[in-house]
């Protein structure tokens, strides 16, 4: 398969309600949207580039460049026989996993509409329901979170993530503690402590749980090591992992137990199956994360985490939560039971609102092979 044509538009959706993490808040979803056509047939990929380098180093900007002055090039000249043969052409390229990603899922999703299958069964994945988790960020106070959370249990949630931050952290865990002793509850620190905070994480080990993410710098695994011998709680890395060896490195070194897998982190699907293999194959549990996507990004988390090793609920949750309109029709809801049903049409398997979309872009590029 050759490509044809790339067209990137640059889609800005404003969020029902800010975002706030230990590295910013967020109250506009800014992201490009790659799509790829090959005879006649158009795949779409979303990025999880922010406008922002606050949670990794990409950036819109430098997806843009990266995608127009090297990798829509290198494509172009590529016959594929596979998406899986992407990633590996794209290698010269160093770093920029979120700018390979978001044309990689668009290649795959692509690949999935010309068979006419769901995107999950050309990952290898399997039909039915995934479980599916909230990520809750920081609220104005400890009784604003608490209500927060109390909202999502009620909505049937399987697992509660909350963001934290120094200063804004025991004392959210206890308060949720208080009120839901036994919910699955979890921390995501995004990089915001250091070693010297190691005491802090003893003391969370008392309240049970599942796993605390992305504790220390965003580049390291040294340090995660250390603190995860310290305390009992599992570490899970996001923000360290950009590739199958980064995992394996991480879990050589005793950094982790768990890992995230945002596709758009680790270079795209193919980077994802290899994470998700290492991880499986040295009995470390995986998720899928997740970058407050539309539902484009969305439904392709929602049919990531249908492969085997994906044993904990992730961060895919109701469009709803995010969006007052989102670009594709139906939305992606959850159940009572706090599951999400995999898609079965073509590709994403939902459709796209393109009205939607052109509303919503600000600027379009288009390369031609
Ligand atoms: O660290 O997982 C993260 C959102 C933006 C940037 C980083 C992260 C997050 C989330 C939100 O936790 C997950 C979601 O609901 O999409
Ligand atoms: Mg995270």
């Amino acid at each position: 398969m050759k490509l044809d044509q790339v067209v990137v538009r640059h889609v800005s959706l404003p969020l029902l309600h800010p975002f706030e993490t230990s590295f910013g808040r967020t109250t506009t979803k800014d992201f490009l949207l790659v799509s790829v056509s090959a005879d006649g047939v158009t795949g779409h990929g979303e990025c999880v580039a922010d406008a922002d380098p606050y949670y990794l180093p990409e950036t819109n900007a430098t997806v843009l460049h990266v995608l127009q002055d090297f990798l829509v090039p290198m494509a172009f000249k590529l016959d594929l026989d596979h998406p899986r043969s992407l990633l590996p052409a794209l290698a010269q390229v160093r770093g920029h996993e979120m700018a390979k990603g978001a044309l990689e899922m668009a290649v795959w999703e692509l690949w999935a509409r010309r068979e006419g299958a769901p995107l999950h069964r050309v990952l290898g994945g399997r039909p039915g329901v995934i479980a599916s988790g909230v990520s809750v960020g920081l609220q104005g106070s400890v009784e604003a979170l608490v209500d927060k959370v109390a909202a999502e249990v009620e909505a049937g949630y399987k697992r509660i993530k909350i963001k934290i931050k120094p200063g804004k952290d025991r004392a959210l865990v206890s308060a949720i503690r208080a009120r839901f002793p036994s919910v699955p509850l979890m921390v995501d620190a995004n990089s915001a402590y250091t070693l010297a905070d190691t005491a802090l994480f003893r003391d969370l080990d008392a309240f049970g749980l599942m796993m605390v993410e992305q504790p220390l710098a965003w580049n390291d695994v040294v340090d995660h090591a250390a603190l995860q011998r310290a305390i009992a709680t599992p570490v899970c890395l996001d923000e360290s992992i950009h590739s199958a060896d980064d995992a394996r490195h991480a879990l050589e070194l005793g950094a982790c137990r768990i890992v995230n897998i945002k596709a758009g982190r680790v270079g795209g699907f193919a980077g994802s199956i290899a994470v998700h293999d290492v991880c499986r194959t040295r009995g470390a549990a995986v998720w899928c994360g997740g970058m407050l996507e539309s539902g484009i990004g969305r439904l392709a988390n929602v049919h990531l985490q249908t492969l085997p090793g994906f044993t904990l609920p992730g961060d895919t949750s109701a469009s709803a939560r995010y969006y007052a309109e989102d670009l594709v029709d139906p939305p992606v809801v959850v159940s009572r039971d706090g599951t999400i049903a995999v898609p079965e049409g073509p590709g994403i398997g939902h459709e796209i609102v393109w009205p939607r979309v052109e509303k919503a872009t600000t600027w379009r590029r288009e390369w031609r092979r």
